[in-house]
């Protein structure tokens, strides 16, 4: 008995020491780490032990970026380098490499039109022992400021800036870890979900599996579409101007009214806006009804904004916005203002900054489209480069998307589908789509949208497995060559995770459709992908 305590007692403060010895070791091995000296011209301008439980704060970050600070709940050795791009442009680069490190590499990319890294991405994937790195895309900020007459920042922007943090941090990761990584990842949403699409079109060796969620392809015509919002709504100042309230209440119901049901269960999800032929006219004011009504102006608007946007050749510039997403859309798309995005897109790459998005017209979407700077387009018609290069991609988009209408997505895959002379069974080889029914964009809405899709919420309180992950679900793919058929959403109670879970749903692949089968809705097993 006291040989066994004797023991104990050696054993532990051995182990304690063991262990802090290790944690000494790594902070160290970062604390001397020169990542300058391997990285073309860079310079430092970050390195930093950080401890697990560390509030990152970030002082010098654009303002307009909103991430002011970053909890860090790893241990991880935290690198920041200004590298250039060119002689006139330069990105700000950032690698978080864990202490518990998986061997996996994983690069984040960004939103909007911005300059801005996402921090709780890093986050994120390092929690999840990925050593991960993002930048700041070229520029700071929400605008498209420093991109006037400088065409290598709109360069970095389109897929430049991706491709360089991809290739610095592979080689900064296998140098400061002794040994070269396994599998390379990356994720990202909207814009992030173009760079991911972008990045298996030009660099094919890049990344053995991508994300693209909610993917901002076709980037010339999408600004366009979002443009043309403006046009349609007039200030809201107008008499006929449709407020953010009779967006919500009054027409959000009747599109419920006509279109929630189609799936065999009012739950304010419609599961499949294609099938939603919505009908303004059921609201027009007539002689009985002069309140809780449409104009027939209004009609006419609301019918315009559910519509195909073509442009002056008659061809299709963008799909049109999916039912369902109006409470959002109305915002920011329908607020009774050039919509920001598409307006600093105009000034500050394809005009200049004298440009009057009021005026907004067909012939500014051709113009905009022809001049495809850095070929941002982002619309192939094969991917089969990847493929063959062993890559698999999964996509994911909500099917009430507030600021990319999920139909332009269904239109990639079928376009990807003719261009490449591929089943849905060959494409499933490499690239499976996932449709969200009730996800707005990127994340939030009244359907399951929790499925790691990125940091924060989009991750908080589901396993890391590939049923409840979809990023889980992408390194099993790729590192196991098992494929996932459906992604499981969760739905916690009033979006808060301490609150429970309230329900989970099947995200089916496209062009599977999540179909009710009887039972409790908020029961999986009352749902197949059919
Ligand atoms: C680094 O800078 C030097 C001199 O400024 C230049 O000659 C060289 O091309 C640069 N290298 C890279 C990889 O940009
Ligand atoms: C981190 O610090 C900032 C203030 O610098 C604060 O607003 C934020 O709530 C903190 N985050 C956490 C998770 O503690
Ligand atoms: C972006 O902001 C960082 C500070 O967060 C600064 O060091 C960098 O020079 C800025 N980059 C550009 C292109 O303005
Ligand atoms: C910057 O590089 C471009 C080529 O990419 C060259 O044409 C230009 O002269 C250079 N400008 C300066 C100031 O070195
Ligand atoms: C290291 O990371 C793996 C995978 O994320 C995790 O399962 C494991 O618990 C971690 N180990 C430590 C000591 O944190
Ligand atoms: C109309 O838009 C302006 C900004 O463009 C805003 O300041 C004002 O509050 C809006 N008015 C209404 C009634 O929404
Ligand atoms: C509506 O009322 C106007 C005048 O009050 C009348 O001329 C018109 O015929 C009415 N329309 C219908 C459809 O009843
Ligand atoms: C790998 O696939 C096999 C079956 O194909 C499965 O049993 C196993 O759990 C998978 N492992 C991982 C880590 O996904
Ligand atoms: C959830 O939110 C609703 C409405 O905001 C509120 O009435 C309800 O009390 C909340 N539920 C819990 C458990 O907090
Ligand atoms: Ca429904």
């Amino acid at each position: 008995m006291s040989r066994r305590l004797s023991l104990g007692a050696i054993l532990i403060p051995c182990l304690f020491f063991t262990t802090t010895f290790a944690a000494y070791t790594f902070q160290r091995r970062c604390l001397s780490f020169t990542p300058e000296s391997y990285s073309y011209n860079s310079s430092r301008t970050v390195l930093e032990y950080v401890a697990a439980g560390t509030n990152l704060s970030f002082p010098d970050n654009d303002p307009t970026c909103a991430r002011p600070s970053q909890l860090v709940t790893v241990d991880l050795c935290r690198v920041g380098l200004s590298i250039p791009t060119s002689n006139r442009s330069s990105i700000s680069f950032e690698l978080w490499l864990p202490e518990n490190w998986s061997g996996r590499f994983l690069s984040t990319g960004n939103g909007g039109i911005d300059g801005c890294i996402k921090y709780e991405d890093l986050a994120y994937t390092t929690a999840n022992s990925f050593a991960a790195v993002g930048s700041n895309n070229g520029h700071n900020g929400t605008t498209a400021i420093t991109m006037y007459q400088n065409s290598d920042v709109v360069t970095d922007f389109a897929w430049r800036s991706l491709h360089t943090i991809t290739v610095v941090g592979k080689k900064l990761v296998n140098i400061f870890y002794g040994k070269a990584y396994d599998k390379a990842y990356y994720l990202g949403c909207s814009l992030g979900g173009r760079q991911g699409i972008k990045a298996s079109e030009m660099f094919p060796a890049d990344f053995d599996g991508i994300v693209a969620g909610s993917p901002a392809l076709d980037f010339n015509n999408l600004q366009s579409w979002r443009a043309s919002f403006y046009p349609i709504t007039g200030p809201n100042t107008s008499t006929n101007f449709i407020s953010e309230s009779v967006w919500s209440n009054l027409i959000h119901d009747e599109i419920l009214d006509q279109c929630d049901g189609l799936d065999g269960v009012m739950d304010g999800v419609i599961e499949d806006p294609n099938l939603c032929d919505f009908r303004p006219e059921a609201l027009l004011c007539d002689n009985d009804t002069v309140t809780n009504c449409l104009s027939s102006t209004q009609v006419e608007m609301v019918r315009k904004i559910f519509s195909p946007f073509y442009g002056l050749d008659g061809n299709l510039i963008y799909p049109a916005m999916q039912p369902g997403s109006e409470i959002m859309a109305s915002e920011n798309l329908y607020a009774g203002a050039p919509f920001s995005y598409s307006k600093s897109w105009f000034r500050y790459v394809v005009y200049n900054p004298t440009y009057n998005a009021d005026n907004f017209d067909l012939h500014d979407a051709a113009v905009a489209e022809a001049l495809n700077p850095s070929n941002i387009r982002t619309w192939p018609s094969t991917l089969s480069n990847y493929q063959y290069a062993g890559g698999k991609i999964l996509i994911y988009h909500g099917l009430q998307d507030n600021q990319i209408t999920s139909f332009d997505t269904e239109r990639f895959y079928d376009y990807l589908s003719r261009g490449m002379q591929a089943t849905s069974d060959d494409l499933d080889q490499f690239l499976r789509f996932f449709r969200v029914p009730g996800m707005f964009h990127c994340n939030s809405g009244p359907g399951a949208w929790v499925f790691g899709q990125g940091g924060a919420a989009s991750a908080a309180g589901v396993p890391f497995t590939a049923k409840y992950n979809v990023l889980a679900a992408l390194v099993q793919w790729v590192e196991n060559g098992t494929a996932v058929e459906e992604i499981i959403g969760t739905k916690f109670l009033n979006d808060s995770v301490k609150l429970g879970v309230a329900f989970e749903h099947r995200h089916c692949k496209y062009p599977l459709r999540s179909t009710y089968v009887g039972g409790n809705h908020e029961l999986l097993s009352s749902w197949e992908c059919l």
